[in-house]
Order: C-alpha cells, then structure tokens, then sequence
C-alpha cells in the first residue's frame, strides 16, 4: 500500500462538506431510527465538525422525512415492504447528494435506516462518474450483507436489500418501486468490500460467493486483525478509486453501540470502528460516509453511548485522530 495522504484526491478541497440529514424509518419495522440525525445533531456533532475539524458545511438545517412525497397507500409488492416509500424517498435523498457531491463536496449523511443507502451511493456514484468519469468504491461495515434480492429476503424489509438493487443484483422496471436507478447510479460487485459481517443469510452467503464479492467477516478480523485486514480492503480497491464508507453502527458489536435495530453479539470493538474509519480516512480517497441505524429509542442508557459512538466515527472518517 502507498504510503497514507492526507490530501484528498477526488475533492477539489479537503474542506467543503455537504451534510444530508434524513430522518427516515421505513426500510424497516421499528420506530425511532429516523430521530438519530436529531440526536447525532443535539450531541454537537455538526459543531465539531465545523469547529474543531475545520469544515465549510453545507447543511440546510432540516432532518429530512420526506413526509410530502410519502405515498398514504403502499401495500407490500415483490415481498417488499413500503417499496413505494423507501423508493421516493431514496430517489429524493440520490438527488440531494449528488447536488452536494458534483460540487465537489464531500458528502455525510446522517440516517435513517440502511435503505437510505440506495439515495446516498446512487448519488456519489453518479456525481463522480460525471465529475471524474471514475467508477467508485463501496466499503460497507455492518453486521448484515445487506444484499438480498426482495426474493431471497424473508422479512422483506428493504434495509436488507440496498446493495443487491446498487449492483443491479436486483432490477425493478417499474419506475416507483427503484426503476429510476440508471447503470450511472450503480456500482460494480468487484468494488464493494464488506467488513464485520457475522449475520449473513442463506441466500446471501449464495450471491456473495456466486459474484466474488471481497467480504471481511468478523472471523477474518480474528485471524488476521483489524490492521491486516484494512491493508487487505483498501489494496483490493486500489488508490485510484474514490470510496465511499457506508458504515451500519450495528457493525460495531452491541456491547458499544446496543441501541440499534437488529443488534448481533461479536462485532467489532469501539476503536475497531474508529480504526477502520480513520484508515480510510488516511487514504485520501473517501469523498462520502453514511452513518445509519442509530435508534436512540430503543435502549435508554444505551442510547447515549450509541450516539457517541456515531459521533467518533464520523469525526474519525472525518480526519480526527488520537494524537
Ligand atoms: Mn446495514
């Protein structure tokens, strides 16, 4: 690997960032995910990152719930629940990025369930082939694979599914329901690398061996170490790739962060969050992160350090470091 930079390569400056808040629940069943932007704003995040790290943000104040564009009537259709909803609203939140990532922003966005990740990647991904005609990078830290197709899926939630619709793994024509995501908006199965993944299912185990889908399992993180197996993630994307760090906070194992939807035992530590984001940070490659499934509602004492832990992340990924 070269030698890490901090001069950002694919941002015409290091310091304009864009931030999307998208208070947004429907990709899944429970209540109080779409309160996190809110609460990762009240935590003073937005002011750190302004003050201390020394961003220009581009923030237009508002957590996003897209209430106005929400269908009343969105019965479940191709075992997908509220497909019409979490497409409006991805397609909404894709525009919103890629205004702020064809600028040359980088983009944060501050979730919201995993589903918004179809509005965020479609954004960047777009904005950079455009800006730089490059192909882009995906790093997803997560518990889940997040990849089953609505016919692999069993709950037919669509938190489950938005990389298998982002690598077109899952196509849909009908323009409501995700037809509006176009080949420019997509990303290639061979530049997607997965870490922490420990809850995969059976079908998805399938598509990830089926398409040689780079994945770094908490088992590979025990053998190798978190610093091996970034070296490892970050050579197979390359340096001349732009990246863009979708990071599920149920990546990090309940024990850190407990006050998320779908929490799974043996996951990765607090500074094993940070590292992967400061590592990537370093690479000067990183031009978005998303931070999802932070459910302040679900633990009340867990909720706090959840948020913190959210918090350290984004500033980590964000070029804070230790010293
Ligand atoms: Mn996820």
């Amino acid at each position: 690997m070269d030698a890490p930079t901090l001069e950002p390569k694919f941002l015409p400056s290091g310091h304009e960032l864009g931030v999307v808040a998208v208070g947004f629940s429907g990709g899944q069943g429970k209540q109080g995910v779409d309160a996190a932007p809110m609460a990762l704003i009240e935590a003073g995040l937005i002011n750190q990152l302004r003050d201390e790290l020394e961003y220009n943000v581009h923030f237009d104040g508002e957590v996003h719930a897209y209430t106005d564009i929400m269908p009343r009537d969105d019965p479940p259709y191709r075992n997908m629940k509220r497909p019409l909803s979490v497409s409006a609203v991805t397609k909404a939140l894709s525009e919103q990025v890629y205004e702020h990532a064809s600028q040359g922003r980088f983009v944060l966005t501050l979730g919201g369930d995993h589903s918004i990740a179809i509005g965020t990647v479609s954004g960047t991904a777009k904005a950079l082939r455009e800006r730089l005609g490059r192909e882009m990078a995906v790093i997803w830290v997560d518990a889940h694979a997040d990849i089953n197709t609505p016919e692999t899926s069993d709950s037919g939630n669509i938190h489950g599914m938005p990389v298998a619709f982002l690598t077109g793994l899952a196509t849909e024509s009908r323009p409501e329901v995700f037809g509006w995501l176009k080949d420019d908006q997509k990303i290639s199965t061979k530049k997607l690398v997965y870490i922490g993944l420990r809850d995969i299912d059976r079908g998805e185990k399938k598509i990830l061996k089926d398409h040689g889908i780079k994945a770094f399992s908490m088992h590979d993180i025990d053998r190798h170490g978190i610093g091996k197996v970034m070296d490892m993630a970050l050579g197979w994307i390359g340096t001349d790739t732009p990246i863009h760090l979708s990071f599920d906070v149920d990546g990090l194992d309940p024990m850190w962060a407990p006050s998320t939807g779908t929490p799974v035992r043996g996951g990765l530590t607090l500074r094993e969050g940070d590292f992967i984001a400061e590592c990537v940070h370093q690479t000067g490659s990183l031009v978005a992160l998303d931070l999802v499934e932070v459910n302040p509602s679900l633990e009340s004492e867990g909720a706090d350090q959840t948020i913190r832990a959210g918090c350290s992340i984004v500033r980590c990924a964000l070029g804070d470091t230790l010293l």
